[in-house]
């Protein structure tokens, strides 16, 4: 290695190190759960990505299509297939497909892109068919899936290339859509097919390269004064028109169409008089383009006006690895649209367009507005009625001046590390008789963050692993009645519970975890369902206040005994139970410290050849801070015994340790001989097989202690550094001026080693996306995650939750 290159990874650790201590708004999911079989999951050996979904509860099935198929999976277990339908394209049109350039075995496919409900038995379903959409109608009658072979034309259904965003929405026998309709893909269109079809129009003040994530559907006829009428939300982003920048910069979208739009009876004859849009805001805590939301979920509420949009959103460069969640109330949108400003073009110069705000006079009936009571009174009680000055308004400004602001202000919770990809909402009613609103999040990484807010504050419970393989989540569906979560992705659909309260196994765990799901049974002890507790009144939860006092006291943690030979190095496991938590390592009532004797790490506590003074009674401490209380909870406890050769006087045998050890190996043997000169006569202590685990240990040790001779290397690095002659240094020192800091901080002081750095610099780039870095240092081998326990627990402050722009 290079001086220069050594040094330019220490300043790129250091850069990453201070920016991930400067940004405490970004949430850190309290646990992370690795991937585990016991999930039920569908594939079938050579069909990929099963990304679209279709909940059919009352025929117990959920349909999944995929590439060239469509099956019916038990919504209990969607491992149970319970029929399939192929749907391949034919050789004809897979060859006319690649005649038009496209890849024959990706692009030339048949890729179902739309399912939906018809009636009881009938479903509409669309494919790409080798860029050449169509639709079928698809029964499930008798456990039998069969496709109707009817072959509609499906352009502008559905989109021709399979790598399109696109969106669809079944309205009573109405089938809207969003997608492009012509093979290049570039005449995008919102469109209702139905006895009176009803399109965009092709201009690019209406849609300019839109790429459409999101539609659903707002009764707002129901319970208003003023006769208005339902409505279709879309969401989507492209080109932006309102900013004066050189190159395209694309912006996040919600447009609406009423749904009793019958078009203009001259003006704007067969397209929309009521498509409208707005500009989405979400700002980034750091300066940035806007965001592009990549998907949305309604949470319904029994009065519409409080019915949420959640929104994804992902950077708009490829730098930046941060992304968020806003929320948009309905009534907030529909103000916008109702009653904001409207934008106009004006000519700057000879050819130049800018979008300002319009400050004319606005024609009446309001452009855009659905025939409403207003209306009515003026005789117009279709669309067709309006007159030519209100739609030619609209069909020249379709565009809102005011962007639609979040619920909250900002970002409900912001992420860095891998993409946030999809989102589904659940509402939780808790035992404090509140809902609470819990956001299942996938990433691009295969993971579901589970996040909820409690009072105010944002907080990730836990990620879970979903595939074994890092794979972006394509699709992701729920069952709130079922209590199930259904995702999609390349390789394979899979089902998830909301919850799984028996992951907490202590009260204190249950309570702290916060899961509105999850409450504290005192009848059977043990983390239930809020669903299923035995009685509401012998549960205990506590969401906003994580109050354990009603908790009993839990049973003390009996001491491991422990053989200490002198001059080996010695390792004591200990696994916090929470990635929020600090550990707390004490020999003897004396808190221990990472040095060059102590190396604390994410698993457990390593001594460095130990000498006959070490012996004695170790404890390793969670402390967790909430809501700036701190929980402690004694992990592990070990008590460390002299080895005397001959046995005499001492209690812990060989053959006993030998037995543990085997396990996860205690006591460590290194894999440098000239470092550990006395490796001889120490059988007892080697483990038996070195597991997996044992072996990544090794290595960590020899990593660890090799790392001592490159000290002299580190020490010239860090003379040069301290002079201050690279940009990075800016950074190190802001890091070491705070507490958040401290993280940093340690690395300089743990004896300088470059390992150390190594060992510690990707866990640490992930402060609030455990998953981020899979592939880089995985101390286990197995995929596990680890938390670096210098980790900064002033990193709970923020908590992602973010009030107010200014704080930023
Ligand atoms: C479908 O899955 C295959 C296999 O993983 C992948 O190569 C391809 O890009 C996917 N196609 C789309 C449209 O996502
Ligand atoms: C789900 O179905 C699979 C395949 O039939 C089966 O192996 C598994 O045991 C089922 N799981 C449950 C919980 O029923
Ligand atoms: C469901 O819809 C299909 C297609 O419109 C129709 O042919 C069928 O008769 C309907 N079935 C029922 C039970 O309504
Ligand atoms: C509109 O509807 C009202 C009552 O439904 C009717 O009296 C009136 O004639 C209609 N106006 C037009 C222009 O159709
Ligand atoms: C719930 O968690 C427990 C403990 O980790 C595990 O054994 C069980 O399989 C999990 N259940 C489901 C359905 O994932
Ligand atoms: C918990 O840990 C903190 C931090 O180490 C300490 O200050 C506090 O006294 C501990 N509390 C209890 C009850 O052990
Ligand atoms: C070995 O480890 C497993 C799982 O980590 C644990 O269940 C078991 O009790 C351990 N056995 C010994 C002897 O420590
Ligand atoms: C190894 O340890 C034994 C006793 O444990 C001691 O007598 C011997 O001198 C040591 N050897 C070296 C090279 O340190
Ligand atoms: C260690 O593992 C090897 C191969 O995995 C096996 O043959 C051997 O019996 C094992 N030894 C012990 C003591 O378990
Ligand atoms: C000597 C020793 O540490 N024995 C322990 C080995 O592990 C078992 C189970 O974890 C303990 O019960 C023994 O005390």
């Amino acid at each position: 290695m290079s001086l220069l290159s050594a040094l330019s990874i220490v300043c790129g650790l250091m850069l990453h190190v201070s920016f991930s201590a400067l940004n405490n708004h970004y949430c850190v999911p309290r646990m992370t759960v690795p991937y585990q079989n016991e999930l039920k999951l569908f594939n079938e050996e050579g069909i990929f990505n099963y990304s679209t979904m279709l909940i059919r509860d009352d025929l117990g099935v959920l349909l999944l299509g995929a590439r060239e198929a469509v099956y019916a999976l038990d919504i209990n277990n969607v491992s149970v297939r319970k029929a399939a339908v192929y749907w391949r394209v034919t050789e004809e049109k897979q060859r006319e497909c690649t005649y038009k350039g496209k890849h024959a075995e990706v692009e030339c496919r048949n890729y179902i892109r739309t399912l939906h409900r018809v009636n009881a038995t009938t479903m509409y379903v669309c494919g790409t068919n080798a860029f050449s959409p169509t639709c079928d109608y698809m029964t499930f009658v008798k456990g039998q899936l069969r496709l109707e072979g009817k072959q509609e034309e499906g352009k502008g259904k559905c989109p021709f290339d399979p790598f399109q965003r696109y969106s669809s929405l079944m309205v009573g026998n109405d089938l809207y859509s969003a997608t492009s309709i012509n093979f290049l893909g570039s005449e995008p269109v919102v469109l209702r097919s139905s006895d009176l079809a009803l399109r965009t129009e092709f201009k690019s003040s209406w849609l300019s390269e839109p790429n459409f994530v999101y539609m659903d559907f707002v009764g707002e006829s129901f319970d208003t004064l003023d006769g208005d009428d339902d409505k279709v939300y879309m969401f989507f982003s492209e080109n932006a028109m309102e900013y004066d920048f050189y190159s395209k910069v694309a912006v996040s979208r919600v447009a609406r169409v009423c749904k009793g739009d019958m078009g203009g009876q001259r003006t704007l004859q067969r397209k929309w008089t009521s498509f409208l849009k707005a500009r989405l805001d979400c700002s980034l805590p750091e300066p940035s383009l806007p965001p592009i939301v990549q998907d949305v979920f309604l949470l319904k509420d029994k009065d519409w006006r409080k019915s949420v949009f959640y929104a994804v959103f992902t950077p708009q460069s490829g730098l930046s690895q941060v992304s968020a969640v806003c929320a948009y109330s309905v009534s907030a949108i529909r103000d916008i649209f109702n009653e904001g400003k409207f934008k106009t073009p004006v000519a700057v110069e000879t050819s130049h367009i800018k979008w300002v705000m319009y400050t004319g006079e606005v024609p009446v009936p309001r452009p855009g507005a659905c025939i409403n009571s207003v209306a009515r009174k003026m005789g117009m009680n279709r669309s067709l009625d309006l007159p030519d000055k209100t739609l030619q308004f609209i069909r020249d400004r379709p565009l809102m001046d005011e962007a639609v602001r979040p619920l909250t202000g900002g970002p409900l919770l912001v992420k860095r590390g891998a993409l946030l990809t999809r989102i589904v909402v659940d509402s939780v009613l808790a035992l404090d008789g509140q809902r609470y609103a819990v956001m299942f999040i996938g990433t691009e990484n295969g993971y579901i963050q589970k996040a909820v807010n409690n009072a105010g504050e944002m907080f990730i419970i836990e990620e879970i692993q979903l595939y074994e393989t890092p794979v972006p989540i394509s699709i992701l569906r729920l069952s709130s009645g079922k209590g199930q979560l259904y995702a999609g992705s390349e390789f394979g659909a899979i089902q998830m519970p909301v919850s799984n309260c028996s992951r907490y196994d202590t009260c204190v765990d249950c309570i702290v975890a916060r899961d509105p799901y999850c409450a504290w049974d005192s009848t059977t002890e043990q983390c239930s369902s809020v669903y299923s507790v035995s009685s509401a009144k012998t549960a205990i939860q506590s969401l906003k206040e994580a109050d354990v006092t009603q908790c009993p006291q839990p049973d003390p943690v009996a001491a491991v005994d422990f053989t200490l030979v002198p001059g080996n190095n010695i390792q004591l496991p200990c696994q916090l139970h929470s990635n929020l938590a600090q550990v707390l390592w004490r020999f003897s009532h004396q808190t221990l410290h990472s040095n060059s004797k102590y190396y604390i790490y994410s698993g457990g506590l390593l001594i460095l050849r130990a000498s006959e003074s070490d012996a004695g009674l170790y404890t390793c401490d969670s402390v967790e801070l909430i809501n700036g209380r701190a929980y402690n909870r004694t992990v592990a406890v070990y008590q460390l015994q002299l080895y005397s050769r001959a046995g005499v006087g001492d209690n812990t045998t060989p053959g006993n340790e030998v037995t543990n050890s085997s396990n996860s190996t205690y006591n460590v043997n290194t894999a440098t001989p000239e470092l550990e000169p006395n490796l001889t006569n120490k059988e007892p202590l080697k483990p038996e097989n070195q597991s997996d685990t044992s072996k990544v240990t090794r290595l960590e040790v020899a990593v660890t202690l090799l790392s001592l001779l490159s000290l002299s290397l580190l020490g010239v690095i860090f003379w040069i550094w301290n002079k201050g002659r690279w940009e990075c240094l800016k950074f190190a020192k802001r890091t070491s001026e705070s507490e958040a800091k401290r993280q940093s901080a340690e690395y300089m002081h743990i004896q300088n080693r470059t390992s150390e750095i190594k060992l510690l610099g990707p866990e640490s780039g992930r402060p609030c996306s455990a998953n981020n870095n899979h592939s880089a240092v995985d101390f286990k081998g197995n995929g596990e995650h680890h938390f670096t326990p210098m980790a900064n627990i002033s990193s709970l402050d923020g908590l992602g939750y973010i009030n107010d722009e200014s704080e930023i």
